[in-house]
């Protein structure tokens, strides 16, 4: 059975696991922290999660999880079947979280871990997050669901990012960066899936027990 490893109010953790449920995949979840351990670094180099454990061996990083997945398990596809329909899905997702949420998560140590981001960092990221959300924003379809007409993984990854980038950007700017983007409407048609409530209500759930291992280690 595939172990999704890590915590659930990772965003990466989500998205993969909103694909395993989706896809209806059995599979059992361990709460794993990022300590680098040597048990971790062992299956995750970077000590990074989400990672899986298969009866192959590990696999981190969640694009490759989610190729591996839709490769192994074909009854429930999330991709186009044609190939560059296929690729397309791919390419949102990418751009996504390489031009998008990884310059919001430079937000993140001051948006939601009562850290400090410098002057110059928030010039830096605005500037650049604005600029790939315009371009983004040519590319989303939002016909209902982010890449047409199908719920597919680039939904798995565009539900839990795309909050993130809103909040971090109203917490440190004062504006909701995707404000033009219709995500109030999208993000209320994917909360009707029982697989982002499940998601969602972990993520709270593990939220609280974040909050109180920080606590106890202060
Ligand atoms: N590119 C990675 C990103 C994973 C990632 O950034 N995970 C975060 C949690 S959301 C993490 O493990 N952070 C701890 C660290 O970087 O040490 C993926 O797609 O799996």
């Amino acid at each position: 059975m595939i172990k999704l490893c890590g915590f659930a109010v990772s965003n990466y953790y989500n998205k993969v696991k909103l694909a395993l449920i989706e896809k209806n995949i059995v599979f059992e979840e361990q709460l794993v922290w990022t300590d680098k351990s040597p048990e971790l670094l062992a299956r995750s180099p970077l000590g990074k999660i989400p990672y899986i454990e298969t009866e192959q061996g590990s696999l981190c990083e969640s694009a490759v999880i989610l190729e591996y997945l839709e490769s192994k398990y074909t009854s429930l596809p999330l991709l186009p079947a044609d190939p560059f329909l296929a690729a397309k899905n791919l390419e949102l997702i990418t751009f996504l979280e390489l031009h998008l949420e990884l310059l919001a998560r430079e937000l993140y140590a001051e948006a939601f871990f009562g850290g400090k981001v410098t002057d110059e960092v928030k010039a830096r990221v605005e500037k650049q997050l604005l600029r790939n959300i315009k371009a983004f924003s040519g590319m989303v379809k939002f016909s209902p669901y982010i890449a047409g007409a199908d719920f597919s993984l680039a939904d798995c990854a565009a539900v839990v990012h795309l909050p993130l980038i809103s909040m971090a950007t109203k917490k440190i700017y004062g504006r909701d960066f995707l404000a033009d983007l219709p995500t109030k409407e999208y993000l209320g048609l994917m909360g009707q899936r029982a697989a982002v409530q499940k998601v969602n209500a972990d993520r709270k759930a593990n939220q609280e027990l974040m909050a109180a291992r920080m606590s106890a280690v202060k």
